[in-house]
């Protein structure tokens, strides 16, 4: 007698956001479509990421983006492509993104009554394009405020990070995950090329409550403030009581290291320095995705003294210090912050 022995069933991104769509308080295939139209998108810039060495797209532009950094080509087709995906997909009204000064409209008959949108960082760390270090890309997706009609304003954007609906990034390296939260959890996707479906890989995901990985780039160390020397000090003393020196990991990517720090434990810092006061990322489309991920996975995300999530957006480009990760980690940085800034006082 053949018995059928069931193969381990994979669950495709699409099967996982329709079996989880009552999650989602709002009208169900809204937000589908639009993690739909993310994911095709990501796949798009996944195939180019994977022969970037092999064809002209690497190297500068020759334009420099609203940040005054040198534009990668992968940079402008990373955006092309997500713009693109989310015009066709008809779910969103516009967009802010890292490579564009202004907000884009999403000026199309099938969007026009769109009732999301969406910021996006699609292609971040791409200064590691060249020498091939995993890069990503960020976005956050909102409702639009409510009682506003017609075009979009700025005020749609304006939101604190606690209305983002959704929030995720992918990371494109060893192999290519996307990581997304509708504020039920944070769960996992693998990209498996041979089908080119993203598959279930890491549900439920949580951040180890604590951790021994502090990712910080300590060639500012001269102009960091009193309180972040003093953390970068507390992690290299020699006690192995409490499992230090810690291990200084910096890839110089903002996913690459955050995505890391998810799986093993740590805290990634970027604080305010002498050239950056507000620190160097941008709050609507790299820290506030970011801390919403790390929330919903049991983990925290401040710049140092405020609740990332709680803090009010003015501008599309606003940075932010942001100390993110376990929840132990940024605790202790947040109370050598606090100690540091009493002894001036
Ligand atoms: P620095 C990349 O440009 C980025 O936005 C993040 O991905 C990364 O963590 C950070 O900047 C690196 O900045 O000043 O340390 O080179």
């Amino acid at each position: 007698m053949f018995t059928h022995q069931p193969t381990k069933r994979f669950i495709t991104l699409g099967q996982f956001i329709i079996e989880r769509q009552s999650d989602f308080q709002y009208a169900k295939g809204e937000l589908s479509r639009l993690l739909r139209d993310i994911g095709i998108a990501s796949k798009i810039v996944n195939r180019e990421v994977n022969k970037a060495g092999l064809v002209d797209i690497i190297g500068d532009f020759g334009v420099t983006n609203i940040q005054g950094e040198d534009v990668k080509k992968l940079d402008v087709y990373a955006n092309e492509q997500f713009i693109n995906a989310l015009r066709s997909g008809g779910e969103c009204l516009a967009i802010a993104s890292e490579e564009n000064e202004d907000l884009v409209d999403i000026e199309s008959e099938v969007s026009k009554n769109a009732n999301y949108v969406v910021c996006i960082d699609p292609l971040d760390g791409s200064s590691n394009i060249d020498v091939n270090v995993n890069i990503g890309t960020i976005f956050s997706i909102y409702r639009r405020k409510e009682g506003m009609t017609g075009p979009t304003r700025l005020e749609d954007f304006m939101q604190k990070g606690t209305e983002q609906v959704a929030a995720g990034y992918v990371i494109y390296g060893s192999s290519t995950m996307m990581v997304y939260t509708t504020g039920k959890g944070v769960n996992g996707f693998t990209l498996d090329p041979s089908i080119g479906e993203f598959c279930l890989s890491h549900p439920d995901m949580k951040i180890p409550e604590d951790g021994s990985i502090y990712s910080i780039n300590e060639g500012n160390y001269a102009h960091f403030p009193r309180g972040v020397k003093d953390y970068i000090k507390f992690c290299q003393v020699d006690d192995k009581a409490t499992n230090r020196p810690y291990s200084t990991r910096y890839i110089g990517s903002l996913v690459a290291d955050f995505h890391r720090n998810m799986i093993k434990g740590g805290i990634y810092i970027y604080p305010s320095t002498g050239k950056s006061p507000n620190g160097k990322l941008r709050l609507l489309y790299e820290c506030n995705p970011l801390a919403f991920i790390a929330e919903q996975a049991g983990g925290v995300a401040s710049n140092g003294v405020k609740r990332i999530l709680e803090l009010q957006p003015e501008a599309l480009h606003q940075r932010t210090p942001l100390f993110i990760g376990s929840k132990k980690m940024v605790a202790k940085a947040e109370e050598l912050l606090r100690n540091a800034v009493e002894k001036v006082v």
